[in-house]
């Protein structure tokens, strides 16, 4: 086999509760519900989260066409307005009992969880306090984090403290694609800063409660490519590596805030309110191992107009973005495809983070209009992203030979979900599922994968 991969390879897939399970009378309202709600035509066909594909009620059919594509693994995520349903509190009885059963059909099936307690989905009621901008809600995150560990703990060895936590900031204070639809820098960093804390404090909780399994997070640390070498486009790059890299990654990993960050936030006014135990807090608490997502790289260049002093402060008044000529595209999710991105990360992982433990927790190809590519027997032959998965596969192939610690390849997502804006737009399935019937069934890709993690590797 031309790309074997180390045994016990992880081969599986991640998911998330906002976007699968649907039943939005069961459970309690998120900040995307809101979002949803207030601004409907915002969204591609006005479908918000609260239908979806119902994996509530559809788990056990859905967990076996999981196990059919070939998945050993999965990332899943609990909705932490489902269990508790207002954000504080006792947990609901009936979620419990829900997760629980999910919890059995997995290991039915074979298929190891690793546990999500966050994916874009925080209690609409604690968003009305301020949502991460507030330390008390840090402190409820603990509490919910706490719960979970102690309802799951025995039967979870994995746990995921935030899926792309840098995704709140950016999307609710930076770019308005989520709600509270803020455009403000500085409480942009103040809402990751506490979400660095509230992860921190949870991996303690985690630590405290000695359920022998391991604690990690899932970060998007996209590569970023200077347009040159430049002095001026190194420069640019430099701080948007700063502010969507090491804004996480380094106090995840190495226990430590980024220097050249914090002088960069102290230059523009930007610094966040801490409280003086943070630091310690944070140095104790270092993740066991890292999922890394990657979909496309960051291009960026150096500006080329002097930045108008009164426009609002936002990343891109110290960058911009530039497209590479003759580039790759996903014509359908509007992103590159270049698969080197996904060796690099890698290999940054293993040249600047001591080879710290991780694996790529999502990658995958979002895909309009798949109906076109049925073949005469009614399947979906998707053939553009079992090429996708191989290119990108062969990278992380060749990063495991030259010594990269990866463990494992979780793609993005294994039944076509809804998605924040997209809605049921782009497909990324191995299972395609009907919005019309209901229905699932497995496309080429699911067939394909489940060779690949029969085989561990492909040719
Ligand atoms: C990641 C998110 C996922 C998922 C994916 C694809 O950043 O973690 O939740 O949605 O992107 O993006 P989209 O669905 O917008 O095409």
């Amino acid at each position: 086999m031309k790309y074997l991969f180390p045994e016990n390879f992880y081969w599986g897939g991640a998911s998330s509760a906002l976007q699968t399970e649907g039943s939005d009378t069961s459970r309690g309202k998120t900040t995307m519900d809101k979002f949803f709600e207030e601004a409907p035509t915002r969204f591609y066909n006005g479908m918000g989260p609260g239908k979806l594909s119902n994996f509530y009620e559809n788990y056990a059919e859905d967990i076996a066409l999981l196990k059919k594509a070939g998945l050993n693994s999965l990332r899943f995520s609990i909705s932490w307005a489902r269990l508790i349903p207002g954000g504080r509190g006792e947990a609901d009885r009936e979620a419990v009992e829900y997760y629980n059963r999910v919890i059995d059909e997995f290991e039915k099936n074979g298929i190891e969880l690793f546990m999500n307690l966050h994916h874009f989905d925080l209690p609409i009621e604690l968003q009305n306090e301020g949502g991460f901008e507030s330390r008390d809600v840090v402190e409820a995150y603990v509490e919910y984090a706490r719960t979970c560990f102690q309802l799951f703990g025995k039967r979870i060895k994995k746990w995921c403290t935030f899926n792309e936590p840098i995704v709140t900031p950016e999307g609710g204070y930076l770019y308005d694609f989520h709600y509270p639809n803020v455009v403000d820098f500085k409480r942009a960093v103040q809402v990751a800063y506490n979400m660095i804390i509230a992860h921190s404090k949870a991996v303690a909780e985690y630590r405290k409660l000695n359920l022998g399994g391991e604690i990690f997070t899932v970060l998007n640390i996209t590569p970023i490519y200077p347009r040159s070498s430049n002095e001026k486009d190194m420069k640019a790059a430099k701080i948007a590596d700063l502010i969507f890299v090491r804004s996480f990654l380094d106090p995840f990993v190495k226990g430590e805030f980024n220097e050249e960050l914090k002088e960069f936030l102290k230059d523009n006014g930007l610094m966040p309110e801490t409280q003086p135990q943070d630091k310690e807090i944070v140095k104790n608490n270092i993740i066991d191992f890292l999922g890394l997502n990657y979909y496309q790289p960051r291009r960026v260049k150096a500006k080329e107009h002097i930045v108008n002093p009164d426009s609002v402060l936002l990343p891109e008044s110290f960058f911009d973005y530039y497209d590479m000529q003759g580039k790759k595209m996903n014509t359908s999710r509007g992103w590159e495809i270049y698969p080197k991105a996904i060796y690099d990360m890698l290999m940054t992982m293993k040249n600047e983070y001591n080879n710290f433990r991780c694996f790529i927790a999502e990658n995958g190809m979002g895909v309009q209009d798949e109906h076109k590519f049925r073949n005469k027997n009614g399947v979906i032959e998707d053939d553009y992203r079992i090429q996708f998965f191989k290119e990108h596969l062969s990278y992380v192939h060749k990063a495991i030979q030259e010594g990269s610690s990866c463990f494992g390849y979780h793609m993005w997502t294994p039944i076509d979900n809804w998605s924040m804006i997209n809605e049921y737009k782009n497909r990324y399935g191995l299972i395609e599922f009907s919005i019309e019937s209901g229905n699932r069934q497995l496309k080429k890709s699911g067939l394909w994968f489940n060779e690949l993690s029969k085989n561990n590797g492909f040719d």
